[in-house]
């Protein structure tokens, strides 16, 4: 780890040196997560955004979420990695590594493949609390790390970044990238007790917590994943359409059992379905009323 020593904060990002240092990185895109750099005014961000998303985690988020939270045990300030890493380990056998932010996707899935989740080091300024474009530390941890507690969903993103490999040389990446958005970020899951998110992008985001959760009208599929790597998404705000699983083992066996090659070649050159429409053979969402 480095300590910043005397150096001179930069004006234009508020006394970080850290956001997305690229020419620091090794080959495998990691960095030194320099958790001494950061400055008491980005701790007490990060509190603040702890303080919000667990309250609304509480009655929105799934209970795997919620346990992975209590464990990491982080709502006094940034999380130290080492540390974080070690709880991972003895969890599932996982670890944290340090990035500058988004890096090429057969780098991003060799770490998954390995086991290693790639979290960028660098925190939102201040006018950034409810949305920014890029992931940043609250994001990739918050949104991400709990789920790495649980044995199965640990296993699925190992099994992911295999599937991601495989995916390049096939040449559908945009096609598996889909599952990752709709699972991995928007995922919602009801194992019986409601609609509970578990997707990242969700869990971090205050607005679209309640929305994906709460919304009557937003269209909401039982989870295929054929359907889920033919359908279009929204990177720029709310999703149309949001999958739900019944468990996470049904996102495990998914992966594995699916013999992806034929899929991938009958519907690589087809333009993706609009998110929001319903076509022949979707099963809708309908809660505890489903019948
Ligand atoms: N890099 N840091 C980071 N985080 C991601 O989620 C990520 C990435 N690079 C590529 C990538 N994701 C995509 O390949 C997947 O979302 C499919
Ligand atoms: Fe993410």
């Amino acid at each position: 780890m480095v300590s910043s020593g005397m150096e001179k904060p930069t004006s234009a990002n508020s006394g970080s040196s850290l956001r997305g240092d690229y020419e620091g990185a090794a080959a495998d895109y990691t960095i030194g997560q320099a958790w001494d750099r950061y400055t008491p005014q980005m701790h007490d961000r990060w509190r603040r955004l702890h303080a919000r998303q667990t309250a609304l985690a509480q009655r929105l988020a799934a209970p795997q979420v919620l346990s992975g939270l209590a464990a990491l045990d982080c709502a006094e300030g940034i999380p130290d990695f080492a540390e974080t890493s070690r709880v991972l380990r003895a969890a599932t056998g996982w670890q944290v590594v340090a990035v500058p932010g988004f890096i090429p996707d057969d780098i991003f899935f060799d770490h998954l493949a390995n086991r290693r989740f790639p979290v960028t080091n660098w925190i939102r300024e201040e006018h950034e609390l409810d949305y920014l474009v890029e992931p940043d530390i609250f994001h990739d941890f918050f949104g991400h790390v709990p789920m790495l507690l649980d044995p199965t969903f640990a296993s699925f993103m190992q099994a992911y970044g295999g599937a991601g490999r495989r995916a390049i040389a096939m040449d559908a990446l945009d096609m598996l990238a889909r599952i990752y958005w709709y699972t991995v970020e928007f995922g919602l899951i009801d194992e019986g007790k409601g609609l509970k998110a578990y997707g990242a992008g969700i869990v971090s985001s205050a607005g679209e917590l309640v929305f994906s959760t709460e919304d009557v009208q937003v269209q909401r599929l039982l989870f295929d994943p054929v359907r889920v790597m033919r359908t279009a998404y929204n990177i720029d705000r709310f999703q149309s359409c949001y999958f739900v699983l019944e468990s996470f083992e049904q996102l495990l066996q998914g992966l594995v059992d699916l013999d992806f090659g034929p899929i991938y070649k009958r519907w690589r050159e087809t333009p993706p379905l609009p998110a929001g429409e319903f076509h022949d053979g979707d099963r809708s969402y309908r809660g505890n009323a489903k019948s």
